[in-house]
């Protein structure tokens, strides 16, 4: 509510956003107007325009679509190299799909007091990648963060006055760096319930927690596939600005860097300039914009 209160609202069944399918009608951050009917229930009138939004496809095979968060400042990801294992291809799809929305995003990799030598040099290869592409990452332990010089610092300068989504796969640290963080000091607010996922009766939950020194942070249950939605084929590589970049060399101006010949990406794939993971990655969401299926 506006005073800042909670209330336990409803909504009709049928209730759609034009043009968009999705699993969730409301999304964690959404305004919404509610209406208290003489029996004391509140309904949801009305959903706000959305600033912007991330969304995914819901399940395999599903054309629906499940709206991570509204009305967001920039998207913390978080990832781990090990333990468990985030994949490239995750990690690039949700970066694409914050490029599509124009949307900031943070890599944050946890868990390094788990990593092993090689794991570590990993590590650094992945930083050093995505920050050449503008990507800003931090190297964390949620569970150690007082150990590690200024990491609180930069966290908390990261978050403080923003509207953050807490995203990635189940089990790298979401909830634990959080708590790290913020602790008691966090503010509850109103569990947004997702009847969503494989029509199994998974229910999750997405929550918003406001930050003591202002701002919010929005921490969602672990996502495991991020299916990329609404990309047409040709568009994909906009949102790999260095395929994007390099791509304006091909010889056919509807170049998909696929098979064509001239082509400046697949020169710069074999030459090393462009990341080989990224190219997968980009050649993943390709295929499902050609074949209109889902890839994890
Ligand atoms: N060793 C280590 N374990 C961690 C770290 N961060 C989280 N964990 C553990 O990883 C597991 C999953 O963490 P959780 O916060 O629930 O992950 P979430 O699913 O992303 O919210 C828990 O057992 C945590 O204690 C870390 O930096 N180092
Ligand atoms: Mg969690
Ligand atoms: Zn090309």
């Amino acid at each position: 509510m506006n005073d800042g209160s909670d209330a336990e609202c409803h909504i009709k069944g049928n209730f759609r956003i034009r043009g968009i399918r999705s699993t969730n009608p409301v999304a964690v951050g959404d305004l919404v107007e509610i209406q208290t009917l003489s029996d004391g229930t509140n309904w949801i009138k009305e959903i706000e325009e959305r600033r912007n939004y991330i969304i995914r496809k819901s399940t395999n095979l599903s054309k629906e679509s499940h709206i991570l968060a509204a009305n967001i400042d920039q998207v913390a990801l978080i990832v781990t190299i090990n333990h468990p294992v985030t994949s490239t291809t995750f990690i690039d799809r949700f970066l694409a799909t914050c490029e599509a929305y124009r949307v900031r995003a943070y890599l944050i990799f946890n868990k390094t007091d788990l990593l092993t030598d090689e794991e570590l040099a990993q590590l650094d290869e992945l930083r050093a990648l995505y920050e050449s592409l503008d990507y800003p990452t931090l190297a964390i332990s949620a569970k150690q963060l007082n150990a590690e010089g200024n990491t609180r610092e930069a966290l908390t300068a990261l978050l403080t006055g923003k509207t953050t989504l807490f995203s990635g796969n189940s089990g790298v640290g979401k909830s634990t760096l959080l708590n790290a963080l913020f602790g008691k000091e966090l503010t509850r607010t109103g569990k947004i319930s997702d009847a969503h996922d494989t029509g199994m009766h998974t229910t999750t939950f997405s929550e918003m927690y406001f930050l003591p020194q202002g701002g919010a942070v929005i921490d969602t249950p672990g996502i495991k596939g991020f299916g990329t939605i609404d990309f047409e084929k040709e568009e994909v590589s906009h949102y790999f600005q260095e395929i994007f970049r390099v791509g304006r060399d091909c010889r056919f101006s509807n170049c998909t860097h696929t098979s064509e010949p001239g082509c400046a990406v697949q020169e710069a794939v074999i030459k090393g300039s462009i990341a080989i993971s990224r190219y997968e990655s980009y050649l993943s969401i390709l295929n499902d914009s050609t074949e209109g299926k889902y890839r994890g």
